[in-house]
């Protein structure tokens, strides 16, 4: 740790290329650790820091890829029961970006049922939030995209919310498989208003796109200067 926030400094003072590989890794170096949960929209922190949301299926992997991103297996809780995260949780990371862990939709397979359980707080806080720079929109690689991804999909259109296509659980399928996935996600990317162009790949569980994930992240953090960088 001590040797990754020496790198982090240093690459502070260079000034870090926004978006670089380094630059990912500079800030997920630093201290991550959980600071908030809210139930509610009234229970939200001040939008003080750039926000990114983690979005997706119950089960999608969503803590898991946080925990990832972050280098530590139990900042965020997982489960082998879908469900387990409940509300909205917040980890600062290094004092740059927020990370907000959601709880999943979809869990009952149904577009109604999404809409009747997470258009409410779920949806609100990302039409609603300030400081939200992008929402990670998360689809599990093995399966196919439910009709729950595709009307949160349309909802984040709708409301004009930026996201960002992230396939997970990429270690349980072949290379043609994934090639194939990747070629969908883009052209669900392409055919949405609101979405990023580039789809990041992703394994928690062998660290694929972890990187280039953290490197895009990067781009959308507070300045090291501005938020005086923490070395603990
Ligand atoms: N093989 C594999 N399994 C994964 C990966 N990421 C997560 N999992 C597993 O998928 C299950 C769900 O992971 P979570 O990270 O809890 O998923 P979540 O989206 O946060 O789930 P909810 O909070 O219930 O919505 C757990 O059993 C994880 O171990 C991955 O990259 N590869
Ligand atoms: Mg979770």
């Amino acid at each position: 740790m001590a040797d990754h926030a020496r790198h982090a400094a240093r690459c502070g003072q260079a000034g870090a290329d926004i978006g670089a590989p380094d630059a990912g890794e500079a800030l997920f170096a630093g201290a991550s650790r959980f600071v908030h949960a809210a139930q509610r929209l009234d229970q939200l922190l001040p939008p003080d820091l750039p926000e990114i949301a983690f979005a997706g299926r119950s089960n999608v992997g969503k803590s898991s890829l946080l925990n990832a991103l972050a280098g530590r297996k139990l900042l965020a809780r997982i489960s082998h029961r879908p469900g387990r995260t409940q509300q909205l949780n917040f980890f600062d990371l290094a004092g740059r970006l927020m990370l907000v862990d959601m709880p999943g939709y979809g869990y009952a397979e149904a577009a109604k049922q999404m809409k009747a359980d997470w258009q409410g707080l779920m949806f609100d806080y990302l039409r609603g939030r300030p400081n939200l720079r992008r929402a990670l929109l998360l689809l599990d690689a093995r399966i196919e995209v439910k009709a729950s991804d595709h009307a949160v999909m349309e909802l984040l259109d709708q409301a004009a919310v930026s996201f960002q296509i992230v396939l997970t659980k990429t270690d349980g399928i072949k290379p043609p498989a994934l090639a194939a996935k990747q070629a969908e996600a883009q052209r669900l990317a392409r055919a949405h208003t609101a979405a990023h162009p580039e789809v990041i790949a992703t394994s928690a569980a062998t660290g694929a796109g972890i990187a280039e994930l953290r490197a895009a992240l990067a781009g959308l953090a507070a300045p090291i200067a501005a938020s005086g960088f923490r070395q603990t």
